[in-house]
């Protein structure tokens, strides 16, 4: 019997980050993906690569939540990009009107290239509505700050401990990751679980950020979870999947490289 996953995200027009990616991750790990687009990014290759934003209608979005739900029982659902309250309010409903085994959320507060705090109240209903009906939340270095209200996250022991203070805003497991601004040579992310913190180490690939990394490692995440595995297996071997996908880049006319989804069956198949 196949597995779903569902997915509740913006799409990213060059195929390098939002559902386009969560897609491609569900295929790589043999989960049959279901996608509900919130909103649709395209990046301005005239300005900067500058995001342009445009939101789906509330309706529309509760439209494909119902075609999704009728058609399939999913019980797995991974939450990306929303971008507006309204978008927020129609996700939160409907996220509250079924029960799920699992509630991935990659608290997507910007993305790259947009000003931070340009969306505070998006932020703060992302942060009542969606973050307390999440069993597992993973913010990178910069969301973890921001949601934990700590005023720096420079070390392992600042991570886990935005970690803890996440947890206390209602999702069971924080996969909290510190990527390549954490100070030091590994790629550390934390895991905690209500009560224990455990470390995940990978040397860096490189300094610079890749485009995708954070989507396809809650991606990867939903998808184990989604086949039955248990949270830690399901973290461990999504950071191995990306990792492999950051070493197997793609390289773009964009001013960074996106994950190569691929690489880890790559990789397998010699
Ligand atoms: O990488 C975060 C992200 C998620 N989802 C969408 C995006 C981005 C960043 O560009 O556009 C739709």
């Amino acid at each position: 019997m196949v597995d779903f996953a569902y997915v509740i995200a913006g799409s990213e027009a060059t195929g390098g980050a939002g559902l386009q990616v969560d897609l491609k991750t569900f295929q790589e790990l043999g989960v049959y993906g279901v996608g509900t687009i919130t909103c649709i990014v395209s990046f301005d290759p005239g300005n900067g690569w500058a995001h342009r934003f445009v939101p789906i209608e509330p309706q529309v979005i509760a439209d494909q939540i119902e075609a999704a739900t009728a058609t399939h029982d999913l019980d797995v659902v991974k939450v990306g990009m929303l971008g507006t309250p309204a978008t927020i309010d129609v996700v939160a409903d409907a996220l509250a009107a079924r029960q799920w085994r699992h509630v991935v959320v990659d608290p997507v507060l910007i993305c790259k290239g947009q000003e931070p705090g340009a969306a505070l109240d998006t932020d703060t209903a992302l942060r009542e509505k969606i973050i307390p009906l999440a069993t597992v939340v993973t913010p990178n270095l910069f969301e973890a700050q921001i949601l934990s209200g700590m005023d720096e996250i420079s070390s392992v022991d600042d991570l886990a401990e935005a970690a803890r203070r996440i947890a206390d805003l209602g999702p069971k497991y924080v996969v909290a990751k510190g990527g390549v601004e954490l100070p030091g040579d590994d790629a550390v992310d934390v895991l905690f679980d209500g009560t224990d913190v455990t470390v995940l180490a990978a040397p860096k690939v490189g300094s610079e950020r890749v485009s995708g990394a954070g989507c396809t490692l809650a991606a990867a995440i939903t998808a184990e979870l989604a086949k039955g595995a248990e949270i830690g297996d399901a973290v461990a071997f999504a950071k191995e999947f990306t990792t492999a996908g950051i070493n197997g880049r793609v390289s773009a006319h964009t001013p960074f490289d996106t994950v190569w989804q691929g690489a880890f069956v790559d990789a397998l198949d010699g």
